[in-house]
């Protein structure tokens, strides 16, 4: 270790430091941290194996042995309930010649038994039998050592599974921090969701960052969606969505609450009555209030997981209808990434609420949905429009609301400021990036500080 040199400079093989490519608090990043390898290469070190990641919730496998197969940071795994009931999160890959144990998306089993010479796993994770095990000798298959690997740590909030691969990460809770209580309000505000049918997945040709950057940001929304303007599905005003707060809870967990027409109709995240009524059991008054005036609402819990809580009609002429979609996305590569995308909806939503958030979900987002088809054209025109090395002489801009006063009577947690267009919420994330890269030397493995 050397002694610190201030300021702390944690260097890239060609002696480029992190801390010049994302300088966060003056809102430029530099568009090398979308297209190089090296990048991701860290990235894969030093946030896919120590942040929190969703796996999923709890209502996908409701019952002894059922599991679902997920990501957690880049690394397949089995998110699975035991026989007891208890949820464990294994990697999805053999302890004997790494074969992928389980090859289905979901299913109900009491044991995995992996397809190559049939080692077989209890839904706990134990190692029960091998196919022809007399012809292990003696001591040569130590069954007791030989479970699935299980995630570092597993934990819940509010049904969301997140798991983590470092065994010194912060607890969820405590990682979560002040986020919870806004994921109060979109999650539990009227005592729990549950997920509808199976997620959507995806691949996008767009570095990950493009697409995670795009969740907090209502400044896209007229311009990027204006075709949605012109069929009368959006409100015909540029501000349309400006009016609510950006809110950093944490730093790199972010949010916005936007208002939206100053109807009745857009109040309580526009929910149903029958759902409106329970939120004074969940929530506290203050935090009913703030759904009040609430229309829209979009959150990151850092890095890579997502709330959208929007009103659409979805089809033109038709009321809007709330819904409410959770997204992950996963690096495959520095310009491709897996999408993920879930639609939740209250558990105690009506049958006829639930048919129409479920329409309106499919035809605004996912793969097929008419605002998804326009964000994914810009990621991916945003990344093959920034790997020239012309392109990367220059740093992106994300200065909006730099100068802007913290809402010091916001009476939530974090920091909070008017307006829904912004960019604190991107500067917060990316500041977060940054500590996390930067955290334990320079890219070459040499300490930096
Ligand atoms: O696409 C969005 N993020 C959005 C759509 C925001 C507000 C209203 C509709
Ligand atoms: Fe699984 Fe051989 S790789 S039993
Ligand atoms: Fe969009």
């Amino acid at each position: 270790m050397t002694t610190t040199t201030s300021p702390t400079r944690t260097l890239l093989s060609d002696g480029e430091a992190i801390e010049d490519l994302v300088r966060a608090e003056e809102g430029l990043i530099s568009r090398r941290i979308y297209a190089d390898p090296e990048i991701l290469r860290l990235e894969r070190e030093r946030i896919f194996t120590k942040a929190w990641f969703f796996l999923g919730h709890e209502s996908e496998i409701p019952e002894p042995g059922d599991l679902v197969t997920r990501v957690a940071g880049l690394d397949p795994v089995v998110l699975i309930r035991d026989d007891d009931g208890v949820v464990h999160a294994f990697l999805n890959s053999c302890r004997h010649r790494g074969m992928r144990v389980c090859r289905t998306d979901r299913e109900n089993v009491s044991f995995l038994r992996c397809p190559y010479h049939g080692w077989a796993y209890r839904n706990d994770g134990s190692l029960m039998t091998a196919f022809g095990e007399s012809h292990y000798g003696e001591g040569e298959l130590e069954k007791e050592e030989l479970g699935l690997i299980p995630v570092a740590q597993l934990d819940s909030y509010q049904g969301l599974i997140f798991a983590t691969w470092d065994p010194e990460a912060p607890s969820l809770d405590e990682y979560l921090g002040n986020m919870k209580y806004y994921l109060d309000i979109i999650v539990g505000r009227t005592g729990g969701v549950e997920i509808v049918g199976t997620p959507q997945i995806w691949d996008v040709e767009t570095s990950w960052k493009f697409a995670t950057d795009n969740f907090t940001d209502n400044f896209h929304v007229f311009s990027a969606h204006h075709s949605l303007v012109e069929l009368g599905m959006l409100p015909n005003n540029p501000d349309f969505a400006s009016h609510g707060h950006m809110i950093v809870a944490e730093e790199g967990h972010i949010l916005h609450l936007t208002a939206g027409a100053p109807t009745e109709e857009y109040e309580l995240l526009g929910l149903p009555q029958d759902l409106r009524d329970k939120m004074p059991e969940h929530l506290s008054p203050e935090q009913v209030e703030m759904a009040r005036k609430t229309a829209y609402s979009a959150g990151t819990v850092w890095p890579n997981f997502h709330w959208l809580q929007l009103m659409s009609s979805g089809t033109m002429g038709q009321p809007d209808v709330p819904f409410l979609n959770f997204r992950l996305e996963i690096p495959l590569s520095p310009t491709r990434t897996r999408m993920y995308s879930w639609l939740a909806v209250d558990k105690d939503a009506s049958e006829e609420f639930r048919k129409a958030t479920y329409e309106t979900y499919v035809r605004t987002f996912g793969p097929a949905g008419i605002f998804d088809q326009d964000d994914m054209e810009n990621w991916e025109d945003c990344t093959r429009a920034s790997v020239g090395p012309a392109a990367q002489r220059y740093p992106l801009h994300h200065k909006m609301g730099i100068g802007r006063p913290v809402d010091t009577s916001w009476p939530g947690p974090g920091t909070a400021y008017e307006g829904a267009y912004g960019e604190m919420t991107h500067r917060s994330w990316y500041a977060a990036w940054r500590t996390f890269m930067t955290r334990t030397g320079n890219g070459d493995g040499s300490a930096a500080r």
